[in-house]
């Protein structure tokens, strides 16, 4: 008897548990936003070798161009995250304008700005920007079909150092930048502009 009451406080006890967690997580509103690359100055290389910024290229070449190694920046507009938000997970999507493969080492380094200008044929004008300390180094699969989608790593922790700045506001634009090894080729928006890169992102309040 005495057993069969313990069992039946226990039970009590891991259905009140249950419970309460499940109701704790159901405050926890996750929202999201989104941004696609919407003009030709959001999207742009840069050629190591001598710093010449292309603004109009139709493809996104990450991050060789036959012998040029280049650094791309892709700049989105309007996104919506409050500052104080906490970030759970951001991504860059990118649509595949030739199917690549072979080992890719890219790393993403955000724009350490709260509000980021458009990219300019100005001499690199991409490197001379301030990058983020926090960066995520993406080790992408092969890339198949033409039109397919692509997505990086996890980018919140660039997120967060990008809106942690104090001026940030929601709304802003936020840059991100690609450099290292490999081959993989993206959609611009001078490509075709329904297929330029978008930028998602969850976070929640508090
Ligand atoms: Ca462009
Ligand atoms: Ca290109």
């Amino acid at each position: 008897m005495g057993r069969l009451v313990f069992a039946l406080f226990a039970f009590g006890v891991i259905l009140l548990l249950v419970h309460s967690f499940a109701f704790s997580v159901e405050f926890v509103e996750i929202h999201s936003a989104s941004s696609q690359v919407s003009q030709s100055a959001d999207d742009a290389e840069e050629f190591l070798r001598n710093g010449r910024v292309y603004l109009e290229s139709t493809d996104l070449e990450l991050v060789e161009d036959g012998p040029d190694n280049q650094l791309v920046g892709l700049r989105f507009q309007g996104v919506d995250v409050p500052k104080g938000a906490i970030i759970r997970s951001a991504f860059v999507e990118f649509t595949v304008d030739e199917p690549s493969e072979g080992g890719a080492s890219i790393r993403i380094q955000g724009e350490k700005n709260p509000f980021p200008e458009d990219f300019s044929e100005k001499t690199r004008g991409l490197s001379l920007r301030p990058k983020t300390l926090g960066y995520v180094e993406w080790f992408p699969e092969a890339w198949g079909s033409e039109g397919g989608k692509q997505r990086t790593f996890d980018l919140s922790p660039v997120v967060q150092e990008i809106i942690g700045h104090y001026s940030w506001e929601s709304g802003n634009p936020v840059v991100m930048f690609f450099s290292g090894s490999g081959i993989r080729v993206a959609e611009s928006f001078d490509g075709e502009k329904d297929a330029s890169p978008k930028l998602f992102v969850e976070y929640t309040i508090g």
